[in-house]
C-alpha cells in the first residue's frame, strides 16, 4: 500500500534542514565569539617612550634626517581580556633608505626574546618577545597597548620608508594570548607605518611646489611683456 510508504519527508527534511542550520548558526557564533583578535603596529620616534604600556598608541613622527638616528618601538594589543603573553613578527623596510642597529625587549616581552636584523634584505626576522604571566597581567588588552621592542635605525638615503610588520611564517614563533595560545595570524591586523627621510616633500607639498613654479613662470612672462611695452613707447614718444 503506497500510503504506508509515506513518512511525511517534506516536512522531515525541512525539520532536518532548520535543525542543521540551526548548529552552523551556532557554531557561527561560538567560533566568532571565542576569536582572539589582535594587533599589531610599528611606530617611530626619535628617542623612545618612557613605558611599555600605554593607554593609547603613541603618536608616530613622520620625518626624519638623513644621518639620522630614530626608533621604531613595536605595539601590540588584544581584545582578549587575559592579555597577550607573546608578540612575534616580521619587519621589512627599504634597506637602501635605513639600517637596523640594535634590538631592545621590553620589559613586558622580556622571555624567550628572537629577531635577528638583515640590513641586505631588509628585514627583521621572527622578531619575538613573550610575557610568561600571570594572566591577571592583562598584558595588552584593548584599548591599551603593550610595547614588545625598541629597534635603534639609522636613516642613510632620502625617500619614503614604509615599516611593515608582517606574520613570521615560523611554526615557532607566534603572537599569543596568555592562558589560551597562538591567534590565527588571519585575526592579527598587522599595521605598517611609512616615513619621510631627508628632504622628500609630502604629496600636498608637490601641489604647492607645481603652483609656485607655474606663478614664477607667469610674473616672468607678465614682466617681459611689459618691459617690450615700455620700451615701444619710449621709442614712440
Ligand atoms: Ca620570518
Amino acid at each position: 500500500m503506497k500510503c504506508t510508504t509515506t513518512l511525511r519527508p517534506g516536512p522531515m527534511r525541512r525539520a532536518g534542514c532548520r535543525f542543521a542550520i540551526a548548529i552552523a548558526w551556532l557554531l557561527l557564533v561560538v567560533s566568532t565569539t571565542c576569536a582572539s583578535t589582535g594587533e599589531v603596529q610599528p611606530i617611530a620616534l626619535s628617542a623612545p617612550s618612557g613605558l611599555d604600556s600605554a593607554s593609547s598608541l603613541p603618536a608616530s613622527q613622520n620625518h626624519f634626517d638623513v644621518g639620522a638616528t630614530f626608533y621604531v618601538e613595536i605595539w601590540a594589543q588584544t581584545t582578549h581580556s587575559n592579555g597577550l603573553s607573546s608578540v612575534s613578527l616580521d619587519l621589512t623596510y627599504e634597506a637602501n633608505l635605513a639600517n637596523a642597529m640594535t634590538i631592545t625587549h621590553s620589559s613586558l616581552f622580556s622571555a624567550l626574546t628572537n629577531g635577528s636584523i638583515d640590513n641586505g634584505a631588509g628585514i627583521i626576522n621572527d622578531l619575538s618577545g613573550s610575557h610568561l604571566g600571570p594572566c591577571t597581567d592583562a598584558v595588552g588588552v584593548a584599548p591599551a597597548w603593550a610595547r614588545m621592542a625598541v629597534i635603534k635605525m639609522t636613516a642613510i638615503s632620502r625617500g619614503f620608508l614604509v615599516l611593515a610588520s608582517a606574520p613570521t611564517g615560523s611554526p615557532i614563533y607566534g603572537t599569543s594570548i596568555c592562558g589560551i595560545g597562538d591567534i590565527d595570524p588571519a585575526q592579527i591586523a598587522f599595521g605598517e607605518y611609512t616615513l619621510a627621510l631627508g628632504n622628500v616633500p609630502a604629496m600636498s607639498e608637490w601641489g604647492l611646489t607645481i603652483f609656485a613654479l607655474a606663478l614664477t613662470v607667469a610674473g616672468s612672462v607678465l614682466l617681459r611683456i611689459r618691459c617690450v611695452g615700455t620700451r615701444k613707447i619710449t621709442l614712440f614718444t
